[in-house]
């Protein structure tokens, strides 16, 4: 049996070695090492044998067979190695093809406009921080000289997430007025700081509308600041912003926690001021809502009205983003249409 095994052993390696391509590889394997194939008739002919030379004849066949099924697993891989190196080796580095462009990210429309204004409030000294999105009642509408059942508060209704109903509700916050509360009360003035976030309400969508938008909140308190520092300032960071030719309005304006209050608005980029859909047909955009702080909110803080005054503003990023490149529609900021903000390299 071990002459059979040997002789066996020689062919499949000589032919092994004339194998010279995978096709020819494959049918060696099928023909030696196969389930019909050589190897395995055999082995079913050890059967034959006196049960006494089986073991022997039995190992001294496993052992061809490991032998077998190294060597052609080694031609494979030489084979396989062969058919792919006349390419490595030939091609040629053509410099006149043209690369694969890299993907590069950028920063999304909405926050290159947030840095501008950032860096605009940073010349005029105003230091920047951020706040929770999730507020508590008390920022967002109390302490804001907005206590429960005040009619105003129908205009910021919002998304309400905990205690529904109870006292100390949790929100949405309606808009970054809230950090003033937690900014106050956590610091002395003088103060002169800004906020920029995320704000949520429960509004009908249009081209200057969304549920979910971009504020900048800033407010300033000290000794014997007016509402001449207030239309200053903001005059001042509006051209930073958008260059000296841009028109502006202050009209007076309500909110709670301000007194007098004023918006801001600024010349329909769209029709130029002779009003269009995007404006309502008023030729203005409104852009912020401002006012000196009301002296009930400085109370609510621990802030002596009688000493301190201050004003504040709050900003509409979205609207900001509209004017400066064009767009006559805030939705299109959010449908995450890379066409579209690629263009905002
Ligand atoms: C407020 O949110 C006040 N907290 C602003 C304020 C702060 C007033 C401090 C006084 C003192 P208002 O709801 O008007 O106000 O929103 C402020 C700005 O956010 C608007 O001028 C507008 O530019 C933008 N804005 C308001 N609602 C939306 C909306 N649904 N979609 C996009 N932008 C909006």
């Amino acid at each position: 049996m071990q002459d059979t095994w040997e002789a066996l052993q020689q062919a499949a390696e000589r032919e092994l070695a004339a194998a010279g391509d995978v096709q020819a590889l494959e049918a060696w394997r099928i023909e030696y090492l196969g389930r019909r194939g050589r190897l395995a008739q055999a082995m079913r002919g050890l059967g034959q044998l006196p049960p006494e030379a089986r073991p022997a004849a039995g190992a001294a066949g496993n052992a061809v067979k490991a032998a077998l099924t190294g060597v052609y697993d080694a031609r494979k891989q030489a084979l396989a190695a062969a058919e792919q190196a006349p390419v490595e080796e030939t091609a040629a580095f053509d410099v006149t093809l043209p690369g694969i462009r890299p993907r590069v990210g950028q920063a999304h429309v909405i926050n290159q406009v947030m840095a501008k204004v950032m860096a605009a409030f940073g010349q005029l000294g105003f230091r920047a921080t951020d706040g929770p999105e999730v507020e508590w009642d008390r920022n967002n509408f109390t302490l804001l000289n907005l206590p429960e059942e005040h009619p105003a508060r129908d205009m910021w209704d919002t998304f309400y997430v905990g205690n529904v109903g109870k006292p100390g509700e949790v929100l949405l916050r309606t808009h970054t007025s809230p950090m003033q509360i937690r900014v106050m009360e956590q610091t002395e003035p003088p103060v002169r700081v800004i906020v920029p976030g995320k704000v949520y309400r429960y509004e009908a969508t249009d081209a200057t509308h969304g549920w979910m938008l971009y504020q900048v909140e800033g407010f300033a308190v000290d000794c014997r600041v007016t509402m001449a520092d207030l239309k200053g300032t903001l005059t001042q960071a509006i051209q930073l912003i958008f260059g000296r030719e841009r028109r502006t309005r202050f009209r007076c304006d309500y909110f709670p926690f301000v007194e007098p209050g004023v918006d801001m608005a600024m010349e329909c980029h769209v029709c130029d001021g002779s009003g269009c859909g995007v404006c309502s047909s008023t030729g203005w955009i409104e852009i912020l809502g401002a006012g000196m702080i009301h002296p009930q909110v400085l109370r609510n803080v621990g802030y002596d009205p009688e000493e301190y005054s201050g004003f504040a503003f709050g900003m509409g990023l979205d609207r900001i983003a509209m004017l400066l490149y064009g767009i006559d529609d805030l939705r299109l900021f959010y449908d995450n249409d890379l066409r579209f903000l690629r263009q905002f390299r």
